[in-house]
């Protein structure tokens, strides 16, 4: 695995589709303007930039009751993402993918699984993305990729890189919950998934909420991955995305958990998603997107 590697790989996915919603196809360009690369060169990193995975503009609109929306280009995409990321990482570079919509997560980590048996995932955000064709209301399938990174879903995504690499549901939490179909909380409790709420981060406060996550995605794993929605944020601190939802994780809460993250050590991999510019107030959200990256990856205040 790349554990503790000094070379990053930022993987461009201007995706949109997933989302069914214009800007987050901008996200890659916002991150980047804000200065990414150098900020993670600051920090004694070698970076290489492999530029944007190409998307197919489809400007067609598409059946409102379909319930796979974009299904096709979807596939492509992450098919292409998944193998570009499977092929970084094994030169032994850390691959830092920039959204797009959170559907890339799939083509992601397929791709990290190319590599990493045992997958820890922390899904930072303010959903769950656990829908599946079934349970959509939306048809968008950003709101299923975890779904189908833990099998569940259409088979032509969730074969992406071979059906049998998959999560392990005792191995991934999902962290600033606050907007639940359902159809999720049913698909939740039955895969046992730890779900911490903005409610046990209330009750409990962000470091014992950390420490139980970070103890599970832990457990037998050989790396920790990283799915950062900047959604999970409050859209006071982070108003440049799709589906924003109040009562979100503070800008500091965020950015201590990037620390100990950092500080546990593991990760292997991460990727930042939903950032859309067109929605953002003085780029706010992109700058915050960068701000996360540099701590998750080693800055510290003093
Ligand atoms: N649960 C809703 C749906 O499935 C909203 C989903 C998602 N939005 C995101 N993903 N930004 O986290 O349509
Ligand atoms: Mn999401
Ligand atoms: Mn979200
Ligand atoms: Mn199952």
């Amino acid at each position: 695995t790349t554990k503790n590697s000094n070379d990053i790989s930022l993987i461009g996915v201007p995706l949109q589709l997933g989302a069914n919603r214009s800007g987050v196809d901008m996200g890659p360009t916002a991150i980047r303007s804000s200065k990414i690369q150098a900020r993670l060169e600051a920090l004694g990193f070698r970076v290489s930039d492999c530029g944007d995975i190409e998307v197919n503009r489809l400007h067609d609109r598409c059946d409102p009751d379909e319930k796979l929306k974009y299904l096709a280009e979807i596939v492509r995409v992450n098919t292409k993402l998944a193998e570009v990321v499977a092929q970084e990482m094994g030169t032994g570079r850390f691959p830092l993918v920039i959204g797009g919509d959170h559907s890339i997560a799939i083509g992601t980590i397929k791709g990290i699984l190319q590599h990493v048996n045992k997958l820890g995932v922390i899904w930072f955000d303010a959903h769950t993305d656990v829908n599946t064709e079934f349970t959509t209301t939306s048809g968008h399938i950003h709101g299923m990729s975890l779904a189908v990174l833990l099998g569940h879903g259409h088979p032509s995504l969730t074969s992406i890189g071979g059906a049998h690499k998959k999560l392990d549901p005792r191995n991934v939490v999902i962290i600033g919950a606050r907007s639940i179909d359902p159809g999720e909380r049913l698909f939740l409790k039955e895969q046992g998934i730890r779900v911490f709420t903005m409610y046990d981060i209330d009750k409990y406060g962000m470091k014992t909420v950390m420490d139980e996550a970070l103890e599970r995605v832990s457990a037998g794993t050989d790396g920790i991955h990283l799915s950062l929605d900047l959604d999970g944020m409050d859209p006071r601190e982070a108003p440049g995305v799709g589906t924003p939802v109040e009562g979100g994780i503070t800008y500091r809460e965020s950015h201590f958990a990037m620390e100990y993250l950092h500080e546990h050590g593991a990760l292997v991999s991460a990727e930042i998603v939903e950032v859309n510019p067109m929605l953002d107030v003085n780029n706010r959200t992109a700058k915050s997107a960068v701000d996360l990256a540099g701590s998750l990856l080693g800055e510290r205040i003093l």
